[in-house]
């Protein structure tokens, strides 16, 4: 089994937004750490003219989305510039059955490493945190999959929009901030920072021990979305997705 050959094949699918086979239906043996592997290449691959690695995400570290999809482990993808929305618009017909999730993202003023990292090595790294709406779009087909396969799919990502206002880190608990997803003005979901590891600073933590057994690090400059507060909706062509998040305000995502 040929590691670069299997990311090319994950790359090609995620550039063109074609749906394809689980890798380990051929490929049943296949590892996590493998998968980490294809993820990396297959995202190298992907860092052609002005896309750049910007950061990481996590993924399933909230119950709600370990059910959504069967698979119990927290996982981490890689982000990348052209994943960033610039105008609160998503072209559907780029993607094969997306989703769309409400999240915070944090940016990173200094690097973050080390394998015994805590919630206070944390904090001063932080620059700001955002509101987010991440779309994920797995590239198996019916959106069924392994762990293994959603690793090796960089978790499903697709496209993020960050909010205008950026926040300070100590501007308001974020495991209490509450977040009301609607579709087309109809409640969708609804679920506060603590479904993200109780807080979603433990996204952060959990992150910097998982990257740091492949010898990475948090970069400053980099941002982290922290895992799907909710679970995750389906959307569609002429779809209008608003992530109302309180005092902190709303984030809305138009969808044509
Ligand atoms: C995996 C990606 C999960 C999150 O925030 O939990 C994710 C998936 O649901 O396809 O982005
Ligand atoms: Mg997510």
């Amino acid at each position: 089994m040929k590691l670069d050959q299997l990311a090319k094949r994950v790359a090609e699918s995620q550039k063109n937004g074609r749906e394809m086979d689980k890798l380990t239906i051929s490929i049943p043996e296949l590892t996590v750490n493998q998968a980490y592997e294809i993820q990396k290449l297959s995202i190298n691959e992907s860092l052609t003219g002005d896309n750049r690695f910007i950061g990481w995400k996590m993924g399933l570290t909230s119950k709600a989305k370990q059910q959504q999809v069967g698979v119990e482990e927290a996982i981490y993808g890689r982000l990348t510039s052209d994943m960033e929305l610039t105008k609160p618009v998503l072209k559907v017909g780029e993607l094969i059955h997306p989703r769309v999730e409400p999240e915070f993202a944090f940016l990173f003023k200094d690097e973050l490493k080390g394998a015994n990292i805590t919630a206070k090595d944390v904090w001063p790294a932080v620059e700001c945190v955002f509101l987010a709406l991440e779309v994920i779009d797995s590239r198996y087909k019916n959106f069924s999959f392994t762990l293994t396969d959603v690793v090796a799919d960089n978790a499903s990502s697709a496209k993020i929009l960050l909010s205008n206002q950026a926040y300070s880190p100590y501007h308001t608990d974020w495991a209490q901030a509450e977040v009301t997803l609607y579709q087309n003005g109809e409640m969708q979901k609804r679920g506060r920072g603590e479904a993200v590891l109780d807080h979603p600073i433990h996204s952060i933590v959990e992150l910097v021990k998982m990257i740091n057994r492949e010898g990475l690090s948090i970069q400053a400059g980099m941002i982290v979305l922290v895992g799907g507060i909710t679970d995750a909706v389906s959307i569609q062509a002429s779809d209008e997705i608003m992530a109302d998040y309180g005092e902190l305000g709303k984030l809305t995502l138009h969808v044509i």
